[in-house]
């Protein structure tokens, strides 16, 4: 039995100002073709579908589109709630889809929903919404639920006993510690600042134990939503599919990939299935004349962060930038030669600066000239006036 593992979709997400839709659709149209070619029975959604509670229309165009085209190649679709998305609202029509072979949790309800596929090895998906220690509490008050910990134990202590020779996977989206390893962040997760912290154990974080997942005859497979960037928690068949397209400028050049996982009776093995994007995102350093020298700008259309090593801010340098690739993200600075701490050092020479001479710098690498007497009186007037 194989199925494919996706996490994270964020369907609707704009990243930079820039709207993703079309390089969702391309990606799920990829994961369809993968669909095909690989034979999967079942595609697990591990939560975060949409990027918003309230998703924009086109994406929820989007998501009825892959619904469909997966239902239409007889292939059931397990899913779950990410904390982007609205528990009540993923939950719609849900018992409705159930017939057709598209399973979703959106809110939990008190105990976790199994969806059991039949094939040549039984398997039940556990679908585990993403919890909130409150949410549990109210359905399990007798429980002791005091975080994330404790609440995901309890809703995973209603599950009745494992059955022999059926096979059991969780779909889950927590942040989850196993047995030491801490996940290792993309920068686009909303957790991303809190996880960068030296100090991230249970007790500093609000995650789950790996231990959780196998209490109670444990899972064969256990697939994770929340981290962006593909990894396994702490053991093999305990893992995050990542998002499928790079969602942060800090994940430039970032393999992405779907999770192929084949159920054996004798437990599950994965393989990663590479994703290439419609636009890739990549990190650029050099002067500007040289990216954007035509003989040198390749695949134009692909989203760019370029650190410019020019000594001296160069004038237009984003619009020259998106002249030679429109969906240029975002521009910054590094002067070759100059000291590692050059920003703090610029930083504290500013400081130092009073107004009139910050705004003549200025004038003057824009204009190529100083401020006349004239405009100085006219800039100390206005300064006067109110605040600038
Ligand atoms: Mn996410």
């Amino acid at each position: 039995m194989k199925f494919l593992h996706l996490g994270d979709l964020h369907l609707g997400k704009r990243v930079n100002g820039f709207d993703f839709l079309e390089d969702q659709r391309y990606i799920l149209a990829q994961i369809l073709d993968l669909c095909g070619a690989q034979g999967v029975e079942a595609v697990v959604l591990a939560g975060d579908i949409y990027d918003a509670a309230l998703p924009p229309a086109g994406a929820v165009t989007l998501l009825d589109w892959f619904l469909t085209e997966l239902t239409d190649r007889n292939i059931q679709v397990l899913a779950v709630s990410g904390n982007h998305d609205s528990p009540d609202r993923l939950d719609y029509a849900s018992a409705l889809l159930a017939r057709q072979g598209v399973h979703i949790a959106g809110r939990f309800t008190g105990k976790v929903r199994i969806a059991a596929l039949s094939g040549d090895v039984p398997v039940e998906f556990c679908l585990l919404p993403f919890l909130r220690p409150a949410t549990v509490r109210h359905y399990l008050p007798d429980e002791g639920i005091v975080n994330q910990d404790t609440a995901v134990a309890a809703a995973l202590a209603t599950l009745p006993p494992r059955r022999d020779g059926v096979s059991r996977v969780l779909v889950a989206h927590q942040t989850v510690l196993g047995w030491g390893s801490v996940p290792q962040c993309a920068g686009s997760e909303s957790i991303a600042a809190e996880m960068s912290g030296a100090d991230v154990n249970i007790g500093t974080l609000d995650a789950v134990s790996a231990a959780r997942f196998t209490e109670n005859g444990g899972f064969d497979y256990v697939a994770l939503g929340h981290i962006h960037r593909p990894q396994t928690a702490g053991a093999p068949n305990i893992r995050y599919a990542g998002a499928p397209l790079c969602y942060s400028l800090d994940e430039a050049g970032a393999q992405k990939s779907a999770v192929l996982v084949t159920l054996t009776p004798a437990g599950a093995e994965t393989e990663l299935l590479p994703l290439q994007p419609l636009r890739a995102m990549r990190h650029l350093t050099g002067p500007l004349a040289e990216l954007t020298d035509p003989a040198r700008v390749t695949d134009p259309e692909d989203y760019i962060w370029a650190t410019l090593t020019d000594d001296t801010p160069q004038p237009d340098a984003m619009a020259v930038l998106r002249a030679a690739y429109p969906n240029a993200m975002r521009l910054d600075y590094a002067p070759r030669g100059a000291a590692p701490d050059w920003q703090a050092e610029t930083a504290v020479t500013v400081r130092r600066k009073s107004f009139e001479e910050l705004f003549s710098d200025f004038f003057e690498q824009m204009n190529g000239r100083s401020l006349t007497e004239e405009e100085r009186h006219i800039l100390n007037e206005m300064r006067e006036e109110g605040p600038l």
